[in-house]
């Protein structure tokens, strides 16, 4: 069986434990490699080859670095069917997903910061009067750590690494253990494009192991983590007294407003991928539907009709909408999840059960599943399900819909629908959330930061922010003579 092997000091390597985790492929339910299941002794190793590596990659010109990352996204798109199947295979997401958005987006994550290097300059100030003179020196921290998670396996991982190593750290990274195959693929490939041994390091294994080593070396003084809240939580707790920089993308219970100004059409298309899109496993899905009064009948009737339409089955099925769960305990959660809604008096109006797709019997397949729900304090309305699970309710009034956007421990992202200039704007500033988007969803300029609010997470990432956070300013102040 194939083994998916770590990458470190430019080599790949069996993890020292010699123990094997199982990978999943969730469309059939069957092991289909084995994982290295590194410990701490892999991540001291990798650490060490970063640490070797830091001072030449470091003092690397930006246009080398640049070129480097501009030769990996290429070869990301040469290799991109290639890797889309393994996504797919790995994950459970449709193929023509991964062909479309995953893959791209890991090439477009290196361009993008391949060029945003160039770009990257430091403030001067000068203190007018007090003959000195101010500048910013942003060096890069060193070893970083960059942790992601299982739904957008290359997408997220390389939407770390790539600014970490633009802006001169190296760095010791690990992809999920649910989803490794095309992180370790990405070792193959920063290999070919010369980018220099140890700058990247990628160690597999479980959250509680390599992870854990991860964020408890003294000397990984930076970490980027993507993932569950609670996690994030615990990352915050073991890296703060040692006074790591730390930036967490955490979970989402996202509104979604809806209008009766709004263009109906686009509004209701939108809605069913920002609901069911990569079965509604992405951390800005818009899981929370609020409707106006006077369309709700309207919408919930228009809603199902599209959503009973998707087509549940393999992902490597061109017709696929939604593919397989990323894996049984997940499946499991989800599952829980609806009970609880029916428990708390919601009203499954569509799906809410496991799906049988033919050949691939044991695959984790469920219904897109949408339930109506009376009051926003209920458990399904406030807890992450993160699966193909949407809960409507209608509201009356702009202050009721905001209050309930709000009314959640979660502020990541919202979506408002309506063409209404004024209540865009009162909204969009009164939103607790890191995005907002008005009649569009998932649409992403990678210039603009990129993080939640409240339970969502610590700290922008993207564009000049993740160079930002991949660096260490320092101001340096000199005195001139005058005379
Ligand atoms: O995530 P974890 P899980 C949410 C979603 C999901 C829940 C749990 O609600 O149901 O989180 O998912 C690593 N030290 N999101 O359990 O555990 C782990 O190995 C260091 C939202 O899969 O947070 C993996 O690489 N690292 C989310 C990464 O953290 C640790 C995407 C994420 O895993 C660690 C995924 C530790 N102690 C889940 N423990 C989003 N915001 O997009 C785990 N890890």
């Amino acid at each position: 069986m194939e083994q998916i092997v770590n990458y470190i000091d430019g080599a790949f390597t069996q993890p020292l434990s010699k123990s094997w985790l199982d990978n999943y492929n969730p469309s059939t339910g069957e092991v289909y490699s084995k994982i290295a299941n590194s410990n701490a002794q892999d991540i001291a190793k990798a650490y060490e080859a970063a640490e070797k590596a830091f001072p030449s990659w470091s003092n690397t010109t930006i246009d080398e670095r640049s070129r480097i990352l501009l030769k990996i996204a290429s070869l990301i798109e040469t290799n991109l069917v290639d890797l889309a199947e393994a996504e797919a295979k790995d994950n459970g997401k449709p193929l023509s997903l991964a062909m479309t958005i995953d893959i791209p987006r890991a090439a477009s994550n290196f361009r993008f910061f391949a060029q945003a290097i160039t770009q990257f300059a430091s403030e001067a100030h000068e203190s007018v009067g007090l003959n000195s003179m101010n500048f910013t020196l942003r060096h890069p921290i060193g070893v970083v750590g960059c942790i992601s998670p299982w739904n957008l396996p290359l997408y997220l991982f390389t939407w770390k690494i790539a600014p970490a190593i633009a802006a001169g750290n190296t760095v010791v990274a690990k992809p999920s253990e649910v989803t490794p195959m095309t992180a370790s693929l990405l070792g193959k490939i920063i290999s070919e494009a010369g980018l220099p041994k140890g700058v990247l390091n990628i160690v597999h294994g479980t959250g509680s192991s390599a992870g854990q080593a991860i964020i408890e070396h003294p000397n990984i003084k930076a970490i980027s983590f993507t993932g569950g809240t609670k996690t994030g939580e615990h990352i915050a707790r073991t890296a703060a007294p040692m006074f790591k920089k730390l930036s967490l993308e955490l979970g989402g219970k996202n509104p979604n407003l809806i209008f009766a100004d709004c263009d109906y059409e686009t509004m209701l298309e939108t809605t069913v991928k920002s609901s069911f899109a990569n079965q509604g496993q992405i951390c800005l899905c818009g899981s929370r539907i609020f409707v106006e009064e006077s369309m709700y009948e309207q919408f919930k009737k228009d809603f199902i009709e599209k959503v009973s339409q998707l087509k549940v089955g393999d992902p490597f099925n061109a017709e696929t909408n939604l593919g397989a769960i990323v894996s049984q305990p997940h499946l499991e959660k989800i599952q829980s999840y609806i009970k609880i809604a029916e428990k708390e008096g919601g009203k499954i109006l569509f799906g809410g059960k496991r799906v049988t797709v033919a050949n691939l019997e044991k695959g984790y397949y469920l219904q897109p599943t949408v339930i109506e729900v009376q009051d926003n304090q209920c458990r399904v309305n406030q807890e992450e399900i993160f699966g193909p699970v949407v809960t409507i309710m209608p509201f009356k009034t702009e202050a009721e819909a905001l209050k309930m956007a709000n009314g959640v421990q979660y502020g990541l992202s919202a979506t408002l629908w309506t063409n209404n200039l004024d209540r865009t704007m009162r909204l969009s500033k009164q939103i607790q959330s890191g995005i907002v988007w008005v009649n569009t969803w998932l649409n992403r300029d990678l210039r603009t930061p990129f993080g939640g609010m409240k339970n969502s997470g610590v700290g922008r990432e993207g564009g000049f922010e993740a160079l930002r956070f991949f660096t260490e300013p320092k101001n340096v102040c000199i005195k001139y003579n005058n005379q």
